[in-house]
């Protein structure tokens, strides 16, 4: 854990605060707290991750778009029911940097228009909250948790008379 704050702390002041969106995009990261953050670049004529494949992202995810070359824009071809998400229409050049929290589940489908003719389309899916697909229920199965106390019973039962042997036994030789 301790390496892992270091690095945001790092991430923080270096990149994010000081050179592009501190002045804009501070507060808002701040209530964006809670959610995941993603990071899309817009590079040469692709967004990376979702023009290769599609980014999956849990609902409530925050999106950040950096513009890593020049000459690009986010424009909305489809959203699911439920999301006004308009994209960003004016074409920026690096270092610019745009972001979105994704509620409304469903697949977002978006496309660069200098670039479209290059292939600079993207896809994002926004799935349910959720633990990632985990086992929910208790990990041990219950015959183990039965077979553990029991295990343990017998346990405190040995202890216990070899106490009482090793106490009263001895005593008993002198
Ligand atoms: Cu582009």
């Amino acid at each position: 854990m301790g390496a892992d704050v270091a690095g945001a702390q790092t991430d923080g002041n270096e990149t994010d605060g000081n050179e592009t969106d501190g002045n804009e995009t501070d507060g808002n990261e701040t209530g964006a707290a809670g959610g995941e953050r993603v990071t899309v670049e817009l590079v040469d004529y692709a967004y990376e991750p979702g023009t290769d494949s599609p980014l999956s992202i849990e609902s409530g995810t925050t999106v950040q778009f950096v513009w890593v070359t020049d000459n690009h824009n986010i424009a909305v071809d489809g959203t699911p029911d439920g999301s006004e998400w308009e994209g960003h229409e004016p074409v920026e050049d690096a270092p610019f940097e745009y972001e979105n929290t994704f509620d409304a589940e469903g697949t977002y489908e978006f496309h660069c228009d200098p670039h479209l003719n290059l292939g600079m389309e993207g896809t994002i899916e926004v799935g349910a909250t959720g633990d990632g697909g985990g086992p929910t229920g208790p990990a041990v199965p219950g015959w183990a948790l039965t077979a553990g106390i029991l295990t343990m019973g017998a346990l405190a039962v040995a202890v216990g008379l070899g106490y009482f042997f090793l106490k009263y036994g001895g005593y008993e030789e002198e």
